[in-house]
């Protein structure tokens, strides 16, 4: 079957589970633009069905180990997921990708599962608007779970992932005694923590450590779990899958789901707003007017606030 050229159609196709066109409306979202833009527009109205978890842990925790045996335990239960693995710090061909496909090749060949690595070049806002748009047209799709996997290294990364409406940080035994820049992030994103590596030295001291960090914080009504994984085996993976899903249960009784759903659509539209005064600024800054106020500003004739006003006069048209 060869593939429409116009997007309903390739939605369409998309929809009814045609792989072909779900990859080449993926590489559309990921490539920014006129058509990502379009593809936003039309599925919007049509998402905020699909349930996202977040998983995320330095590179190296065990990952897309552990979201492999997950996914597993749960087509076994007959869900279908579609899996989103974004890493910023490695190129689309680069080594971690790689072992996530090789890792991942368990559920080639299962119509159930859709796994997709997303590189996010040419796009405004980069990762931080590329990732809910990427989400949002799976959800349109028809796919009731979508797992977003990044590297929680950077501020960026976290919120991301901190986004989800479930999130899982996955940590390795020692985590408790590492200086990590951003341990008091990932302690406020979680929902859920796995200790993965359990089969090594230091999983209960760690599992403990966790607890008294929590202790600490305000307490909400949800308690984070804590449990141990050996991703390598899938030891452990039930009982994540089962409190992801104690989790969705929990926030959709609560209504806390409705609440998270609409501050995430929320600070979407912030950050567009910001990304395209951004855009219109730079694109002022190329300009005469630009090159005046700069000069009166070195010359003292006006002050930062009044050159300000003086650009934003020009976007607003
Ligand atoms: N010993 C041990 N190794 C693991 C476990 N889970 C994953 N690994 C290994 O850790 C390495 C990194 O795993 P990966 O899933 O790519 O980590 P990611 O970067 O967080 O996605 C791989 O060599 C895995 O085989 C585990 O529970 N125990
Ligand atoms: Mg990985």
């Amino acid at each position: 079957m060869t593939l429409p050229d116009e997007i309903d159609g390739l939605l369409e196709a998309a929809r009814g589970g045609h792989r072909r066109a779900l990859a080449r409306v993926m590489s559309y979202v990921e490539r920014g633009g006129s058509l990502a833009r379009e593809l936003g527009a039309l599925t919007f109205a049509l998402s905020g069905k699909a349930h996202t978890v977040g998983i995320t842990g330095a590179p190296g925790s065990g990952k897309s180990t552990l979201n492999s045996a997950v996914v597993a335990i749960a087509r076994e239960q007959g869900e279908r997921l579609a899996v989103l693995a974004i890493d910023p710090s490695s190129p689309f061909s680069g080594g971690a990708i790689l072992g996530d496909r090789v890792r991942m090749a368990d559920h080639t060949f299962d119509e159930g599962v859709y796994i997709r690595s997303m590189a996010t070049r040419g796009h405004l806002g980069g990762l931080t608007l590329a990732t809910p748009l990427a989400v949002r047209v799976l959800d349109a799709l028809g796919w009731p779970w979508v797992v977003i996997e990044t590297v929680g290294v950077g501020q960026v990364e976290t919120e991301i992932v901190g986004a989800a409406d479930t999130t899982v940080v996955v940590v390795n035994p020692g985590w408790g005694d590492s200086v990590q820049a951003n341990k008091a992030g990932l302690m406020e994103i979680a929902d859920i923590f796995v200790v993965n590596k359990a089969d090594r030295p230091g999983t209960s001291e760690t599992c403990r450590d966790i607890r008294q960090m929590l202790d600490l914080s305000a307490p909400g009504d949800w308690d984070p779990p804590i449990l141990t994984a050996v991703g390598t085996t899938g030891e452990g993976a039930t009982e994540l899958w089962d409190a992801v899903c104690a989790h969705r249960d929990h926030c959709t009784a609560t209504g806390e789901l409705t609440v998270r759903r609409a501050a995430r659509v929320e600070n979407e539209f912030a950050e567009v707003l910001r990304a395209s005064i951004d855009a219109r600024v730079a694109a002022i800054t190329d300009g005469d007017t630009a090159a005046n106020v700069h000069d009166r500003l070195a010359r003292r004739e006006i002050d930062p606030y009044a050159a300000a006003e003086l650009l934003l006069d020009d976007i607003g048209e």
